[in-house]
């Protein structure tokens, strides 16, 4: 289940070229995702009135969330799997504060993929996204276990 070095090479490589328009890519995801699966949007008091793309489009606090999940996904990627230290408090606020089951984190993650192929294909090829899909697989087990051990059924 872990990944290898030139796994976590290819994730690192593209999420190289994310970084530099994390705010733009991080809307983007939010956006898809509350289009996707409007269940997750039902979740953030702040968003669950957004009717429209243009409302999203112009939330800057949508913008700023997409940015605040992207970066926080960022430094776990980085660990490469040791990634501890950076997930248990996630893991606490996700399970206790915003009770985000871990169905949601699935949908992101495949919403992630899906935009950055759509931003990035030249340098997203399938082995890249193969990595980058197990990288993600990795951090969801882990904040499933850390759910379980807060005793939320995420
Ligand atoms: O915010 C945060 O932080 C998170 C991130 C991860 C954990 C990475 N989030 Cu927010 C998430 C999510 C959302 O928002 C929605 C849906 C699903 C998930």
């Amino acid at each position: 289940m872990g990944l290898t070095e030139q796994e976590w090479q290819k994730v690192m490589d593209i999420w190289a070229k994310v970084e530099p328009d994390l705010s733009l890519h991080g809307q983007e995801v939010i956006i898809r995702m509350f289009q996707n699966h409007p269940e997750t949007q039902e979740r953030f008091v702040k968003f669950k009135n957004f009717k429209t793309l243009d409302e999203m489009k112009n939330s800057e606090e949508l913008k700023k969330h997409g940015t605040t999940v992207l970066n926080a996904l960022g430094k776990i990627l980085k660990q490469k799997g040791s990634h501890e230290a950076e997930l248990a408090p996630l893991a606490q606020t996700h399970a206790n504060k915003h009770k985000i089951p871990v169905k949601y984190l699935e949908f992101i993650s495949e919403v992630i993929i899906g935009v950055i192929a759509e931003k990035h294909s030249a340098d997203f090829g399938a082995d890249s996204q193969e990595a980058m899909r197990k990288a993600l697989e990795l951090f969801r087990n882990d904040m499933a276990s850390k759910y379980k051990e807060l005793g939320f059924q995420g």
